[in-house]
């Protein structure tokens, strides 16, 4: 595995490449080009800019992350090829610049959901939560302006402000597509990428659902271990992998995140792994928060996490995900430095201690 941080560039990130290449461990970042819109293509020449400052600071772009795919594909419009033709033509731009990871996602109008972006924890840090009675009293038309408000006066990812002033509209397209036709249009889409992917050896990584399930009867597909066994079934190429998220997976408790893992096999080609820490799981008021990433912080097991991936062989970047807000720091909600650097360290302990024991036979 490789250590990475997320990065979104320097004219929108709080974070510089220069304090991610103090991190101990972390040589690479995942990154993109945080002011196109979906649908766009993007132009070989800011491709190189890009990849040109990432290694000036001593670091190389490990992965994208996102090229995201328009809606007009997650509908299946009629214009869909149009915007095909130019998803692999920015395939083929990121190939020839030897970039070979690209992840995104298959989720209708939103993105990952929180009700909160900075609630209080014990110690006094912020940290990003979910309170299922507080989705319930949200109008989705609002959502966006919520988050906005909330989001320390930076863009987050997936809640641009163009798309979201666009939400009624959104809503409308997506009104007639169940979850069959959803699976369906996304296997259209990774049919035709194939190729394009097989030319550059370019791997495709599709995050999944956050949280695990449908928001605001918007449908969801990509959220347990058989719909994404699913897909990767339905498109048999090495390509077509996943990003596997644990803080998004792990929102649902039914998800067995090591078996997860170990299903996947081969198929796993970056990961997120964090944590959370459940408050309430009663079906009105299920109540989340992101926690440190230590096991103990939280509910998951990270050591377990950690070991499946070692032990099936997951060669892809890894990254801390959303990091609490510590020591004052002021940034993007989840996108602080100091709290992502612990994760990436306990990671990297984790890692080392799996594969001596491993090694040495213990
Ligand atoms: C949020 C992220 C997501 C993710 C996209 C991938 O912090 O995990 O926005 O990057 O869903 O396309």
């Amino acid at each position: 595995m490789e250590m990475t941080m997320r990065w979104y560039g320097s004219k929108f990130d709080t974070v510089t490449l220069k304090q991610i290449r103090q991190v101990p461990g972390v040589t690479g970042v995942i990154t993109t080009l945080y002011d196109t819109t979906p649908g766009e293509v993007w132009a070989p020449e800011k491709i190189r800019t890009l990849k040109e400052e990432v290694q000036a600071a001593g670091l190389h772009i490990s992965g994208i992350e996102s090229v995201n795919v328009c809606d007009s594909i997650k509908v299946g419009d009629s214009d869909r090829d149009k915007y095909i033709d130019n998803y692999i033509q920015t395939l083929e731009n990121l190939g020839k610049e030897d970039i070979r990871l690209v992840c995104y996602n298959f989720m209708p109008v939103f993105d990952w959901t929180r009700t909160e972006l900075a609630r209080v924890r014990p110690d006094g840090s912020t940290v990003l939560a979910y309170n299922q009675k507080a989705i319930d009293a949200i109008d989705p038309a609002n959502m966006a302006a919520s988050m906005e408000k909330m989001s320390n006066g930076t863009i987050l990812p997936g809640w641009e402000p163009e798309r979201m002033a666009k939400v009624k509209e959104l809503f409308a397209m997506y009104s007639s597509v169940d979850g069959e036709q959803l699976f369906q249009h996304l296997v259209y889409f990774l049919k035709a990428i194939m190729p394009v992917c097989n030319k550059y050896d370019i791997k495709m990584a599709i995050h999944p659902d956050d949280p695990a399930w449908s928001v605001f009867g918007l449908t969801r597909i990509i959220n347990s271990e058989a719909g994404i066994l699913r897909l990767m079934a339905a498109v048999d190429d090495v390509h077509n992998g996943v990003t596997f998220c644990s803080g998004s997976y792990g929102t649902n408790l039914e998800n067995d995140l090591p078996h997860m893992i170990r299903a996947l096999k081969g198929r796993i080609h970056f990961a997120h792994v964090r944590n959370l820490k459940f408050n309430d799981i009663s079906r009105e008021n299920y109540d989340f928060e992101e926690s440190a990433h230590l096991s103990s912080d939280g509910t998951f097991d990270m050591y377990e996490m950690v070991k499946a991936l070692y032990e099936t062989g997951f060669d892809g970047p890894i990254r801390p995900d959303h990091g609490r807000m510590i020591w004052d720091e002021k940034g993007m909600p989840g996108y602080g430095l100091y709290d992502r650097a612990l994760g990436a360290c306990y990671l990297n302990g984790l890692w080392e201690a799996v594969e001596k024991s491993h090694q040495r036979g213990v």
